[in-house]
Formats: structure tokens, sequence, C-alpha cells
């Protein structure tokens, strides 16, 4: 008997999912997967096969979390299989829901293997046609292992937690015909705002059935009847013309709406619904502008890495909120989820207060001589296509995004590198044409990366990682000088990015005097000369501060990451303010009374008072 049967440990139903950050169906019955579980690490090594799980040590985890965090575990890279009951209070089809599994997970319920799912910044969902009432087993065997399966998961500037490091749950659902997406597409023009809403019905019955599906936006509802074969999806459209009075989404008033997904049967009664959550707002290219709702739009933002000190990748929703209250403060209104996809309770919070992200793939640095690994990995391309659908599709309705991102630093300077460039942004675009893509590519870094670009003409906005100052000794104006000298008619008419800039200062190194190299003064220095030289440019529509927090690394970057960790924060690991945190705040806010005042009306973003 597990460790937590003998504590007669099992799920009760809940009204309320805790996946997102707001109720996502009303008929739908949630059994939340969160809580205390029984790993079992190899007696020996790193490797432990699911059905030898018995054979393991036991040690009781929390879920959401990492492994890291538990006693002599600080350390461990290979597998573990994780256990736990859950019961179910009637019988019923059910998906089981997981939010991120770091970075390889199987999953069995009662013994039977459900499938595999890797990469630990997407979210994954299995589907049966029916599981009994009462108790079930649930094992995930997981692996954060590095080798010949994982192309993206490497070592590098960033470490690969492992365990079930976002949440998960069952939904126990009333039919097996049920709304699997809805997707809402807001789009403005001279009668107001409409919607398109594209419903994605998945029928686990072994007999075609037909439902009728109402959906339900602000002020306006539609419905089709739509068919659907045995053990098969089908997709139905629908327009809502919501017209000019409804409130939209923007940073200083960011109003969200619910659409609603009911599906009813033939005797109208509902037997599935899906909420989901949406903001009216238009992104896109003016030129070498973005615009947001018509109005020019500036990104004052850092690069942040889901990394705490205290909770690794798997940060509470109020460690979450603490960050984005600190981003506020600073006088920021955008985020980079630097190098991966986020967990969505946190795109759920941005929704909620205004804050623009760009949302990117996980990639960092895969060039030769790049400290990481390589593109040319057998499983590339697959994997990354596999996280760019999962990205887009799983995060398309929320407002907070406004870019997708693609390959941080990648081979973006080769032929073989632009195949894979092109391939992924018309991927991406094809999976939502609404919002304009970009990459981030390192400029005259002095290790490894030719200074040479073969994608520059691929994606609707250009984006540049430079450090003036830190990598080399010049000043951000040189630098930027050097940039546009050499790349500037290629931009010409798209907006311009610089995505990275900043210099380590290990938290608590004083040195006012010298002001040497990872002192928290030569730190602020150069953020000050940065922000400066890039506020000041007419040619930057926006920048991002490396980084928000510092974050741990692999152990194999030991020799550049002292204590392993990337100290390029403005904030340390607790979140504690290096002295950078007020010159980056203050350059921001002044930059938000130059905007202010450019667009000749009232601060625009309340945050600035
Ligand atoms: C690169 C990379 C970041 C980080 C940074 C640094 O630009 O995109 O992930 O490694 O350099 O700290 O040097």
């Amino acid at each position: 008997m597990s460790a937590l049967a003998r504590r007669g440990w099992t799920a009760t139903s809940h009204a309320v999912t805790e996946i997102r950050l707001f109720a996502v169906s009303t008929t739908r019955t949630f059994v939340p997967l969160s809580g205390p579980w029984e790993f079992r690490f190899p007696a020996s090594g790193d490797a432990l096969d699911p059905d030898a799980w018995a054979e393991g040590e036991p040690v009781v985890a929390q879920v959401p979390g990492v492994w890291e965090a538990l006693p002599g575990r600080g350390r461990y890279r290979g597998e573990v299989v994780a256990r736990r009951r859950f019961r179910l209070p009637r019988a019923g089809a059910v998906r089981l829901v997981f939010k991120g599994v770091s970075h390889t997970a199987r999953v069995f319920v009662d013994g039977r293997e459900l499938g595999t799912h890797h990469n630990a910044y997407t979210p994954f969902a299995f589907a049966l046609p029916e599981l009994t009432a009462g108790d079930h087993d649930l094992l995930v065997h997981v692996s954060n292992r590095f080798g010949e399966l994982s192309a993206l998961h490497v070592p590098n500037d960033y470490h690969t937690y492992g365990g079930i490091t976002r949440p998960a749950e069952v939904q126990l659902l009333r039919d097996p015909c049920f709304v699997e997406r809805l997707l809402a597409t807001p789009r403005r023009d001279a009668r107001g705002w409409s919607l398109q809403v594209r419903v994605r019905l998945r029928n686990l019955g072994p007999a075609a059935t037909t439902r009728r599906v109402r959906v339900c936006g602000p002020g306006r509802t539609a419905e089709q009847a739509v068919s659907v074969g045995p053990d098969a999806t089908a997709e139905v459209g629908f327009l809502l013309e919501l017209g000019p009075d409804v409130a939209a989404w923007s940073p200083e008033e960011p109003q969200l709406h619910f659409v609603r997904a009911e599906l009813r049967d033939e005797g109208g009664e509902m037997v599935d619904d899906l909420v989901e959550r949406i903001g009216l707002r238009e992104v896109r290219c003016d030129g070498e502008r973005l615009l947001l709702n018509g109005c020019p739009l500036r990104l004052r933002g850092f690069n942040r890495h889901e990394d705490h000190a205290r909770h690794g990748c798997a940060l509470p929703v109020e460690a979450m909120r603490e960050d984005l209250r600190l981003l506020r403060l600073l006088h920021a209104n955008a985020i980079r989820t630097s190098h991966y996809p986020n967990d969505e309770r946190f795109l759920d919070l941005c929704d909620e207060m205004g804050v623009l992200v760009w949302e990117e793939n996980h990639a960092r640095g895969l060039y030769e001589g790049g400290g990481a690994a390589t593109m040319h990995h057998p499983r590339f391309a697959e994997q990354c296509a596999a996280v760019n659908a999962e990205m887009v599709l799983e995060h398309f309705n929320h407002p907070c995004i406004v870019l997708w991102g693609i390959l941080n630093e990648c081979e973006s300077f080769s032929a073989a590198g632009r195949a894979h460039y092109a391939a992924q942004l018309e991927q991406i675009r094809g999976l939502d044409p609404s919002r304009p893509t970009t990459f981030a590519t390192l400029h005259n870094h002095p290790v490894g990366h030719p200074q040479r670009e073969a994608c520059l003409d691929l994606p609707d906005v250009c984006s540049w990682n430079i450090y003036p100052g830190w990598y080399r000794d010049d000043t951000a104006g040189q630098r930027l000088a050097m940039l546009l000298d050499r790349f500037g008619p290629e931009m010409a008419g798209r907006p311009l990015l610089l995505s990275e800039f900043g210099a380590g200062a290990i938290p608590g190194f004083r040195d006012p005097e010298t002001r040497l190299k990872w002192s928290e003064e030569r730190q602020a220095d150069i953020l000050a000369d940065c922000l400066a030289t890039f506020l000041a440019h007419p040619r930057v529509a926006g920048v991002f501060v490396w980084q928000f927090c510092d974050n741990r690394v692999s152990e194999e970057w030991t020799l550049v990451r002292p204590r392993c960790v990337n100290d390029k924060g403005v904030f340390d690991g607790e979140r504690r303010p290096k002295l950078a945190a007020d010159i980056v705040a203050r350059a921001f806010a002044a930059d938000v009374r130059k905007d202010c005042a450019d667009q000749g009306g009232a601060p625009r973003h309340p945050h600035s008072q």
C-alpha cells in the first residue's frame, strides 16, 4: 500500500479548476491532482522503469513542485515514478490534464499506459471514454535526463528542473462528446469589434452523435448543429458582431470578457460547456511602429525565467503575482517569456493586470559555439513543431500575448538554419495570423556567433540581443550605431526591439569606487547607459532588460556562472532588488512620461504614477 493510501488520501470533487484563474466549466467536475504524491527514486543510479516502481525509494513530494526541493535531490537528473490515487464520484468520460511535467512524462491510469509527452513547458491532456466511479491509480514516469531523446532540453544557461512542475487535474465529463477547444480571434473595423470563434468538439464515444453548439460572447450568442463521428473531432465557426460599445482590452484598461461554448443533446440538455476568457484588442505592425488598438505601443519590458530560489520553476500563483507587482513598480509594461512558453496561470495574471507578453517557443543558443547544443539534432524539427502548436493553440485566447517568438539565438545565420526559421514562422502564422512574429538574434558577441544573418527578412518584428559594456567594452550608443549601420537597411520598415541587454551582478557585491564587473554598481551603470540610449532612439519600438531575476543554470555552465546562477537579474532569486532596480525604474518612468507627452494625453499607463 502506498504511503498516501496508508494516509487514506483520496481526492474530492471540486467545482473549480486549479489550472486557470477562472471557472472553465459549469458542467464538468474537477478532481484536483495538486498536493502530496508518492515519488519513487531509483534505489541506485538514475533509471527506474514504471513497472519497477516498487523497487524505488519512496518519498512524499508536493505537486506542483520540483524534486530539487527534496532533501538530497538538489542535483538529481534522471527518472522518477510519481504515483497517487484519485476518486471519481461517478462513472464517466474523463480528461486528464497536465499543464507541465519536466521534461518527459509517461502517464498510466490503473496500469494502462495513456501516452507520452515531451517538453516541460507545454500542456497536454489524455481523454478516456469511461472510468468507473471510485478510486483509480495514477502513475507518471518523469524524466529530466539530457541525452539523445531531447533536442531542446540540453545543458544550458537555465536549469531543466525535474517533476510535475505545473498543476494537473482530472475533469469528469457528463458525456463522451465534449468541447475540446475554443479559439477566439478579436477583429476591429469601422463598425467596432467582432469575434471569430472556432469550436472543436471531440467525441470519445463509439457512435456518431449530433450536438447543438451555442456560443455566448459579450452580449451576443449564436448556435449551430454539429455532427461528430465515432472517436472523432469536428470544428465549427461562428462570427459574433459585437459593435463599437463593447469594452476593449489595453494595458491601461485590461477589460476581459468570457466566451462560452455550450453543448446540448437532442433533448436540449446541456451536456458540456467550456469557458474561455478573452480581451478585445488588436496588435499589428505599422511600418517601424507597433500598434495596439490603433495606438502606438512602446514595450518597456523584462526577460523573465520561470525560476525562484525557493520554488525552482514551480512558482505558486502568489509568487507570480509578486513578480508582476514588482514589474509594475519599476514602470515596466511587458514580459518576454525567455526562453519557453510559460505557466498559463501567469498569462491569466498578465491578462488581468494589463501586462504585455512576448511568448516564445523553447530554444536557446542552439548553434555551433553557443555553449548549448545545435539545431542539427534529429528530433529538433519535430520537437519544435510540437511546442509551437501547443504554445499557440493552448495560449491563443490570452490578450496579453502580443508577439509570438521562436528560436532565441539559434542558427539564424545559415541556409540550413533559415529552413527551420522559415518553417516555424510559417507554422505559427498558419495557426494564428492575428499576432506579429519575431525572434531574437545575437549581435556582435565575442563567442561563436558569426556576424551574419540569413533570416532577417522573415519576422514581422526584428529583435536583437546586444550586450554593450558587458561582453564587449563598448557603449550602448556605439553598439546601436554599429547594429543600425550593418543591419538597418535590411530591417527598414519593420519595428526594432532590443530584446536583451544587461550585465551580471553578484547580489551584495558592492564596489562603489572601482565598480568592477559583477558588482551591483557596474550592472547599474551598464543598464543606465543602455536604457538612456535605447529608450531615446526613435528607431527603437521597445526594450527588454536581461533580466528580471537571477536564475539557476545547468552545472555544465559553472565556469562562466558563479554559483551556477545567471545573475544578470535586477532582482536576485529571492526577489531582493539590486542597485540596478532603481535605475530601471527611473528610466522606465521617464519613458512613460515622455510617451504620454508624445501622445499629448494623460498618462496612458496608470502604473506610472
Ligand atoms: C543570451 C541568452 C540569454 C542569456 C544571456 C546572458 O543573450 O539569450 O539566455 O544566456 O545571453 O546572460 O549572457
